[in-house]
């Protein structure tokens, strides 16, 4: 059975090829400053937005023309199964990541919902078998059921506290039966309406609680994924506890879970938190806790998330020249599609272009971020710019060996200052050129 119309497996044709159904940039095993375009991006396709979704908007129903619409229950997560194996096929993407509740449905009780859980990830396993495909990550959806309306890890209610880190110990042993490369907290739900009825305190001591059992729990079943947390500011609650990278990095410090977990950044995340995508990673990067990346993007025009497959070859580049000067680049991470096609592409075929789209736009960003590392292009801007840091007084200061009575004494003598340019539009203009000619 195909889902996706037969496709042959996607190939390179380069830049000149005007076939619909091949990568124009993606060129899997050209080597990038040593590494793979494979190695270096790790694409990842995600289940909930390629399979589950159905194309409904607040105004109105799905529209999503599917296969395996025929059937229901356990048959049509049996069926979304094989379409994701066809898919990650067609677009010889290596990874993919999913939530429990996008791989099986719930039962009547906490046993029913694990044993339609463990009978598909035993589905998912032999697949995996046959066809060498990772498990980039998976996670526990804590914000659907309306168990959850007041939080999960933030709930007043600790019976659905309980129920959630029963739900999570589950993924856990799933991340470790399956080879899960990170495990992914995004708390859709942790996160408040209103002070006048929240105990904020609390909310995020029992937040940091739970992700200490969860690394306890992983360490004693052996599951040795790296923990990301995914910030969102909004949507969809109000203030998501994990605003930005920034905040989440402080909740993690003060909880002391830093050396447990890095971060998940998502670019349209970042814009609905007023940031770009490369300012959250850039965040995370000089904090060592870039991990791993949801790769979409929004609409300057609406202020939610929109989760569009990524096109924007600005944003791609300098997400990837954040990426190539990450320690170990992308690391276990990947680039994950957390993307999904407009409702009114509803063909099975718009998922392919999607991602083909998506996995030609980060493998032109990653070739123009090389080639402007490799240039020092913008190194040797940023070295101008900071020079005075390098000798004299700058020099002292970086060095630790300046006070406010040796700064004071060079300050009265130093006179005029003299500032010199930040060039911006220059630095902007180079940047096209390399987009362009790179
Ligand atoms: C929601 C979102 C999630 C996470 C995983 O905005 O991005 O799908 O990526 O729970
Ligand atoms: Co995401």
């Amino acid at each position: 059975m195909s889902y996706f119309g037969n496709v042959d497996k996607i190939k390179y044709e380069g830049r000149t090829s005007t076939n619909p159904l091949a990568f124009k940039h993606y060129n899997p095993e050209q080597v990038i400053l040593g590494k793979t375009m494979r190695e270096h991006l790790r694409f990842a396709v995600a289940y909930w937005h390629s399979y589950t979704y159905n194309g409904s908007d607040p105004f109105g129903a799905g529209t999503m023309l599917r296969g395996y619409d025929k059937f229901t229950g356990m048959d049509l997560a049996k069926a979304r199964v094989e379409a994701n194996f066809e898919l990650l096929n067609i677009l010889d993407a290596d990874y993919f990541c999913f939530h429990d509740r996008d791989i099986a449905p719930e039962g009547a009780t906490l046993q029913e919902t694990n044993k339609n859980l463990d009978e598909i990830v035993a589905l998912i396993q032999s697949n995996m078998k046959a066809t060498g495909k990772k498990l980039l990550w998976n996670t526990a959806n804590m914000f659907t059921n309306p168990r959850f309306v007041h939080g999960a890890a933030t709930t007043s209610n600790a019976d659905v506290y309980a129920y959630a880190a029963a739900q999570v110990k589950k993924a856990l042993e799933h991340g470790k039966e399956l080879g899960g490369q990170n495990y992914v907290f995004w708390g859709g739900r942790e996160g408040y309406e209103s002070l006048l009825n929240t105990d904020m305190g609390l909310e995020l001591d029992n937040l940091a609680r739970f992700l200490h059992m969860a690394v306890d729990y992983a360490k004693e079943i052996g599951f040795d994924a790296q923990f990301l947390i995914e910030p969102k500011p909004k949507e969809p609650s109000k203030h998501q506890y994990d605003f930005d990278a920034a905040t989440s990095l402080s909740f993690l410090q003060k909880y002391d879970l830093l050396k447990h977990f890095k971060l998940n950044i998502e670019a349209n995340h970042a814009t609905l938190a007023g940031h770009t995508f490369e300012h959250e990673l850039h965040v995370s990067r000089i904090n060592g806790a870039l991990g791993s990346i949801d790769a979409n993007q929004g609409d300057v025009l609406l202020g939610w998330d929109t989760d569009e497959f990524p096109t924007d070859l600005y944003s791609t580049t300098l997400a990837m020249y954040e990426i190539l000067q990450n320690e170990g680049g992308i690391g276990r991470g990947g680039v994950n599609f957390d993307a999904k096609v407009r409702r009114q592409s509803f063909e099975p075929i718009d998922v392919v272009y999607g991602h083909i789209a998506g996995m030609d736009s980060f493998a032109r960003g990653l070739v123009v971020a090389a080639k402007l590392l490799e240039d020092r292009a913008l190194v040797n801007v940023i070295d101008n710019k900071y020079a005075s840091f390098q000798s004299g007084i700058g020099a002292d200061i970086v060095a630790g060996k300046a006070n406010f009575k040796s700064l004071e004494a060079y300050a009265l003598q130093n006179n005029p200052i003299v500032n010199k340019s930040g060039n911006l539009e220059l630095v902007r203009s180079i940047v096209n050129q390399y987009l362009l000619n790179a």
